[in-house]
């Protein structure tokens, strides 16, 4: 069996486990991740530059870095079965304008069909977390998407029904989510909307189709997509039994926050 860098390895296992989660059906989803210097010369043995491409938006954080992505149109059950042809390593130009393939995407295959929204978000979370954000995972989180249909689609409203479902949420995600209306997918409208949202929050949600999850380590986004969907899920469960008859009230997410020393989101709870 073909062996690979311990970095292609761990996109390997987490596009895995999405898929397992039943977040990632057919070619839905898609991950990037912006490798450290160390990990591109653990790999770079196996780059062969190909031509440079117009991305259509400019990443001015994002000069020169080399990411890992999955490929448009692929699935993320296949990356493991067979990672040259469902994921790649592509570079960012000098100008921030260009990207080119370096490793994988083989058979002509491009980088995801939401290039644009990752590539943003990765340029905004760059400048907000001093460069400490790696990763931007999308998944089409059942539970998620389902609420889009009954909840306000309000990030204060969101937010706090996610809160509410599990006491370690608002540690997880102490700034809440942000939503996104429906829009057509693949695009810069979408990107650009999603990645204002990405300037106050670690997950942005799209309406009747996903969720959008920033974090700094593969492990720890996966961690985040996790937590969302899983309250989410209760929270289907909860109005699937009738809506709440008792719930976590905004003094104790109060003291909750002193107690584990964060600070939380205060438009959420009002
Ligand atoms: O098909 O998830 O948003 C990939 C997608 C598009
Ligand atoms: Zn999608």
């Amino acid at each position: 069996m073909k062996t690979y860098a311990p970095c292609i390895n761990e996109f390997i296992r987490i596009t895995k486990d999405a898929y397992l989660k039943g977040w990632h059906e057919r070619n839905g989803g898609n991950l990037t991740y912006r490798l450290t210097n160390n990990e591109i010369s653990e790999i770079e043995e196996l780059f062969e530059a190909k031509e440079w491409i117009d991305l259509g938006v400019i990443v001015e954080n994002l000069k020169n870095e080399v990411f890992l992505v999955t490929g448009s149109g692929k699935f993320f059950r296949c990356v493991e079965l067979s990672p040259e042809e469902n994921m790649g390593a592509i570079e960012i130009s000098a100008c921030g304008t260009k990207y080119r393939v370096l490793w994988g995407l083989a058979n002509g295959a491009k980088p995801t069909s939401e290039l644009p929204s990752h590539l943003m978000n990765h340029n905004i979370k760059f400048g907000t977390t001093n460069g400490v954000h790696r990763v931007i995972l999308h998944s089409h989180t059942t539970n998620v998407i389902a609420l889009t249909f009954v909840l306000p689609l309000n990030d204060e409203i969101f937010t706090r029904e996610l809160w509410e479902m599990a006491t370690e949420c608002p540690v997880v995600f102490p700034a809440g989510v942000g939503i996104v209306p429906w829009m057509v997918p693949g695009g810069n409208e979408i990107a650009i909307a999603t990645s204002e949202l990405m300037k106050k929050y670690d997950v942005a949600i799209w309406a009747h189709h996903g969720t959008f999850c920033s974090g700094e380590t593969l492990d720890l986004t996966f961690g985040l997509m996790d937590t969302v969907e899983k309250a989410a899920e209760i929270l289907v469960k909860v109005l699937s039994m009738g809506g709440k008859k008792q719930t976590i009230l905004a003094e104790e997410f109060k003291v909750l926050g002193e107690a584990f020393k964060v600070t939380l989101n205060p438009e959420c709870l009002k």
